[in-house]
């Protein structure tokens, strides 16, 4: 067990410090264990109050880590389909199964035949975030997908353009602002996301506690909305018109001041022409914010003596995801809240080497093009929404081999039921995840990773996107019940790699290793022509991802740089500080972040430029209100939920039903429809039936349902999820409505048609819940 572990001194009960993998915020728990790690048992999860960054704030699923751990549902063994069933197999038959299914088919038909999808949980999880390249280079495709398609790929691409690294993505300095206008994020419910702050809530209130405001914009009253100092109800889809006029505000009354970051940017009278057309009186109709309350926030914003500009899901999974990212940064850079404590900031992840200040390679998207419908790459992947076709359609390319990694695209991605047809029509489907769910029910073999409380974690992904610099690494609590996740991924690279299933998965381990450590010893780096075999030989006796963890931490601008800076981050000093190491506030990176070929912000980057337009032809377009019957469906999040995987935990799932169609009541009366009835919603994708959730809290032509639900499909291993299965909104959401400058999924604001469901078979149904209860 860790050299954490505090024993207490009456029994055999040890208390350990980790931080939650399940979402962004990065919580610090304590967790009770009785027993060793070779048999223990978790007796309780709460929040450390001691976390440097969490301060004792948890939700209700970071306990549920233990609940996770204990799960029968959750695979022990590898899985392989026989005669339409899975059976559990040995790791070594699960390999040699893998061989034998995959190699024949890369044979006949090239890597090009060869997919792979990762999912969210994959950047939970530095294991899986270190071995995904070993793993891409073994398949030999370029065919790689992943979740930032239904997700935040346009905030990529946005910051790509405008700064050079589509991961550069600035953060609000939520603990330092003085005003926070928060357009499509609901924090109270989803803890926040590319903006990691645990107790986002906390410290919203708190900006509210020194006297500052913080306003919400979305077409729901969250709770957030609730907790804010104004809420203003927009129509989905149409943030990047409203941004684009509050832009046109603050050069029309002569507010703009970029402030520092002025002397780093180029392309703002580009930005005066291009907003010139987005008059406050031009977008209401469009935006449902009147003139009057859009100049007074265009005012207040530039008044503040802080502000940020922060949004998320909702204007990030919407026809103009990639504008209304941009769009953020244009009007947080014109009101001189960039890179200035209290406005938009960027982090500095203890990993990375310090910023060199000169041109970059810059970025483009479209150096390949889907094979079906010619979508765009971005970030070196391809829209996901795309990939049914890809699979569907015969010819050379046709996508033959899938491998998932940490993914349930037949949940996450658009169309499910078309998606789902075309994981069934795979020659071959591997899945590395702990579950038999509505994915993985389609593989060919499934390989469980060990729980998260059985292997290591830190937060490699997030800390570049928290609102502090931290670094916070939790050992393995208990010993794995098989291989650790990267020996399975390292095992499947080998096989793919024509290498056998009985190759020595330490071939990969030092390749990765090998490759984090040249890029530590390259011209220009603190360890420029340090020996990569010495360097090797101080790293410590861990698990192969917790060494490359290592070499990637103490080579960063925060590291040891092994024994150069002895005071500087080792794993001794981070075992040494399990609640975490706080490297302070987030600090002014410019100008030597920037890697755009010009060394400067393009702030008018030319594709940014160009797809004004088509936001102008829409304005010009859309109808004021929707009409009879219709209605656009937005998705919403609960705090109990994360995505698609853990409504198998009773705890999260029990109580009210909260797989809902919000509708509100004028809409209700109008298409006659009753709280808690059930309501037929169809879209052009296809149509389910939910219960009816009446509120007040929705706007009027707007519905929402949650994502992640329709847990009833056979052939699957979720038995507390099955009981409440819900409906899946992804059988509504349209592949074909894409951002085009991302390739990111329309998620929010389909088109439907809402009607009270018709009547249901009675006799049928009272069978059916008769059954029910009686299995409960
Ligand atoms: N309509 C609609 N659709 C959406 C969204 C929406 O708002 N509305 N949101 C989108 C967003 S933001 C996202 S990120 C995606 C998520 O899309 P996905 O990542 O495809 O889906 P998840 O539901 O997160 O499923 C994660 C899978 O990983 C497995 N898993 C969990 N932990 C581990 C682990 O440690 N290792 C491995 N190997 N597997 C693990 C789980 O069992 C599950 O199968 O969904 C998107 N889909
Ligand atoms: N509890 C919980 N937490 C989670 C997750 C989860 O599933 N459950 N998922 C995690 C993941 S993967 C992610 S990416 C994050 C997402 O984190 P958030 O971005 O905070 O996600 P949501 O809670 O879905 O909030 C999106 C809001 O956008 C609103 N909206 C919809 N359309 C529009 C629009 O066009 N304009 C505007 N302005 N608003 C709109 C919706 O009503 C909703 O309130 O959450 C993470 N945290
Ligand atoms: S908010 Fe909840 S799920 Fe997210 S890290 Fe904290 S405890 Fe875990
Ligand atoms: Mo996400």
């Amino acid at each position: 067990m860790s050299t954490q572990a505090r024993k207490q001194s009456t029994s055999d009960r040890s208390l350990h410090y980790r931080t939650c993998p399940l979402c962004e915020a990065t919580c610090g728990l304590e967790v009770t264990v009785e027993g060793d790690a070779s048999d223990g048992k978790v007796v309780r999860i709460r929040g450390d109050r001691d976390d440097v960054f969490s301060h004792g704030f948890i939700c209700p699923k970071g306990s549920t880590l233990k609940q996770l751990h204990e799960d029968p549902d959750r695979l022990a063994l590898p899985m392989v389909k026989r005669d339409g069933r899975h059976v559990e197999v040995s790791w070594d038959e699960a390999f040699a199964e893998i061989e034998q299914l995959m190699l024949p088919v890369i044979e006949e038909h090239g890597r090009e035949s060869v997919a792979i999808y990762q999912g969210n949980p994959a950047v939970h999880n530095h294991a899986l975030t270190i071995y995904g390249r070993a793993l891409i280079s073994a398949l030999g495709t370029r065919n790689i997908y992943s979740a930032g398609t239904v997700d935040q790929m346009p905030r990529h691409v946005s910051s790509g353009f405008l700064y050079g690294d589509p991961l550069a993505f600035p953060v609000p300095d939520l603990d330092r602002t003085d005003y926070l206008l928060m357009l499509g994020a609901n924090p109270f419910e989803s803890n926040g996301s590319l903006a990691t702050a645990p107790d986002f809530p906390g410290r919203l209130q708190a900006i509210q506690k020194r006297g500052g405001r913080f306003v919400v914009v979305d077409p729901r009253r969250t709770k957030t909305a609730k907790a804010a100092d104004e809420h203003l109800t927009i129509r989905p889809g149409s943030d990047a018109a409203w941004l684009a006029a509050l832009a046109h505000v603050l050069f029309d009354e002569d507010l703009v001041d970029t402030g520092a970051a002025g002397e780093h940017l180029d392309g703002v009278d580009d930005v005066r022409r291009l907003v010139a057309p987005f008059t406050p009186e031009a977008v209401e109709h469009a935006t449902w914010i009147t003139p009057e309350i859009t100049r007074r926030i265009a005012r207040e914003l530039a008044a503040a003596p802080t502000a940020a500009v922060y949004g998320r899901i909702g204007t990030n999974t919407v026809p103009f995801g990639t504008l209304a990212s941009w769009l953020t940064d244009v009007v947080t850079i014109l009101t001189g809240n960039l890179d200035q404590p209290g406005g938009m900031m960027w982090a500095h992840p203890a990993h990375l080497p310090p910023h060199k200040v000169g041109p970059g390679r810059g970025f483009v998207t479209g150096r390949r093009t889907t094979r079906v419908s010619g979508r765009p790459e971005t970030k070196g992947e391809f829209p996901v929404a795309a990939l049914p076709e890809e699979i569907e359609t015969p010819g050379p390319g046709k996508i033959r081999v899938l491998v998932t990694v940490a993914g349930n695209p037949a949940r996450s991605i658009p169309d499910s039921d078309r998606t789902e047809a075309a994981l069934a029509s795979l020659d071959v489907m591997v899945s590395v995840d702990p579950y038999l769910n509505e994915t993985t029910r389609h593989a060919d073999v499934i390989l469980p990773p060990p729980s998260a409380l059985a292997r290591s974690h830190y937060d490699l992904a997030f800390y570049g996107q928290a609102v502090r610099n931290i670094a916070n690494y939790s050992p393995q609590l208990f010993d794995p019940q098989g291989p650790c996740e990267e020996d399975i991924i390292a095992r499947l690279a080998l096989v793919a790699s024509g290498q056998g299933a009985h190759g020595d998965p330490q071939l990969i381990h030092d390749l990765v290793l090998g490759s984090v450590l040249r890029a530590a010893v390259k011209p220009g780096r603190e360890l420029e022509g340090h020996d990569v075999a010495e360097l090797r030989a101080q790293l410590g006796n861990r698990s192969p991802a917790d060494r490359a963890l290592e070499a990637m931490l103490r080579s960063g601008w925060a590291g040891d740089h092994f024994g150069a800076r002895p005071e500087g981050l080792s794993m001794e000093l981070l075992e040494a500080h399990p609640h975490g190491i706080d490297l302070g506030a987030l600090t002014p990176q410019l100008p030597g972040l920037l890697r755009t070929v010009s060394g400067r912000i393009e702030l008018a980057a030319a594709p940014l430029a160009d797809d004004v337009e088509r936001l102008q032809r829409w304005l010009d377009e859309v109808p004021d209100g929707t009409t009879a019957n219709s209605a656009v469906l937005v998705g919403r999040r609960h705090v109990q939920s994360n995505n698609s995987w853990m409504h198998n935990v009773n705890v999260l799932v029990k109580g009210r039903e909260r797989c809902t169609l919000q509708v509100h009541p004028a809409d209700a009366a109008a298409w006659g429809l009753t709280d808690r009835g059930q309501a037929r919603i169809t879209s052009a994708a296809g149509s389910v039936e939910a219960p009816v959730e009446i509120t007040n809290d929705i706007a009027q032509s707007v519905v929402s349902l949650p994502h992640g639900w329709g847990h009833d499909a056979p052939g699957t291993r979720l038995n507390v999820a099955a009981r409440r299965p819900g409906v899946n909104s992804n059988v509504l959401t349209d592949g074909s409505m894409m951002d085009p400058l991302s390739g990111n999924a329309v998620l929010n604001g389909i088109p439907v048609e809402v009607a009270p469901a018709p009547p249901r078979d009675t006799e049928a149904s009272n069978t059916e819940s008769q059954q029910e209860s009686e299995t409960v």
